[in-house]
């Protein structure tokens, strides 16, 4: 096991608010007027709403703006925003869809890592700590077709519990990678099992949930993002049975059908699972 110099509040969310910027930068606006005045005055009347039920004070406001202020000044927004508001937007996405079940994003992804052969290892450190494991299966479309040539965009925290890219001293993509699919839809990747992740306590996230008494963990969990022609993206996160937190994530995002149970290999040393990903026609 290596030891990393551990991850600051301010340098992951930095991080991940440049690459959300990034990817947001060519984006056309979405909402007409009608919608943004019925989304933003449902938000401020909800606001009122909790200030008249809650009585909240002066001091608590001033808390409320210096809280709000100090969370874009660490970079936190992509952080607090994928913790406790995209699981919700994610239902609301999917709701109709009836291939693999999805799971937030969150503020962790970046695009065009390595591409790999449908048999690959992600790319790793020579002594990545965690135990090794197998992910393999097939991506199909609903009907059962198997898509060759579909592409799983993986990302995981490692043994630490951090991300490559927004924690420092670790190789930029590491474990991370796009694997292809073969000729009958399969994938073979070797990894390793994440830690839990733990939220920055050093942060304006870390500061809520401390004045809140809440625990700041998500579950352990790979991330998977796959792509097919003619079939919609599918954006998920494979979590581990019986592991701390899968009951009670920060980010109330897992679910029962995506939660993965690895069964030992040889000596125990390893783990292997079998998961199918099946995608909706576009
Ligand atoms: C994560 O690693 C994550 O996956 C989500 C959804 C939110 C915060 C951190
Ligand atoms: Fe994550």
């Amino acid at each position: 096991q290596l030891t990393a110099p551990t991850a600051t509040a301010a340098s992951s969310g930095a991080a991940a608010t440049e690459q959300f910027r990034a990817r947001q930068r060519d984006q056309a606006p979405v909402a007409d007027t009608a919608r943004v005045s019925a989304l933003a005055g449902e938000l401020i009347g909800a606001a009122r709403d909790i200030i008249r039920r809650h009585k909240v004070t002066y001091a608590e406001f001033d808390a409320l703006k210096a809280w709000l202020i100090q969370v874009g000044e660490d970079g936190e927004w992509p952080l607090f925003l994928d913790v406790w508001i995209e699981q919700t937007i994610e239902q609301v996405a999917n709701e109709n869809r009836d291939g693999t079940k999805g799971s937030p994003e969150g503020p962790y992804f970046v695009p065009d890592a390595p591409r790999l052969p449908a048999d690959s290892a992600l790319p790793m450190r020579e002594s990545e700590g965690g135990v090794p494991l197998v992910f393999q299966g097939r991506v199909t479309s609903t009907d059962g077709t198997p898509l060759p040539g579909a592409t799983i965009e993986m990302w995981q925290a490692d043994d630490d519990g951090v991300y490559s890219q927004f924690a420092p001293g670790l190789p930029e993509w590491n474990l991370r990678g796009t694997v292809v699919t073969g000729d009958d839809g399969a994938f073979k990747v070797r990894t390793v099992e994440p830690s839990p992740y733990e939220i920055p306590t050093d942060g304006s996230c870390g500061r809520l949930i401390a004045a809140a008494g809440w625990h700041a963990w998500r579950p352990a969990h790979l991330h998977v993002r796959v792509s097919a022609e003619g079939h919609q993206v599918l954006t998920t996160q494979l979590y581990f049975k019986g592991g701390p937190h899968i009951e009670d994530d920060i980010a109330s995002a897992v679910k029962p059908e995506l939660i993965l149970d690895p069964t030992p290999v040889g000596d125990g040393s390893s783990r292997e699972v079998t998961y199918g990903l099946v995608l909706d026609p576009a």
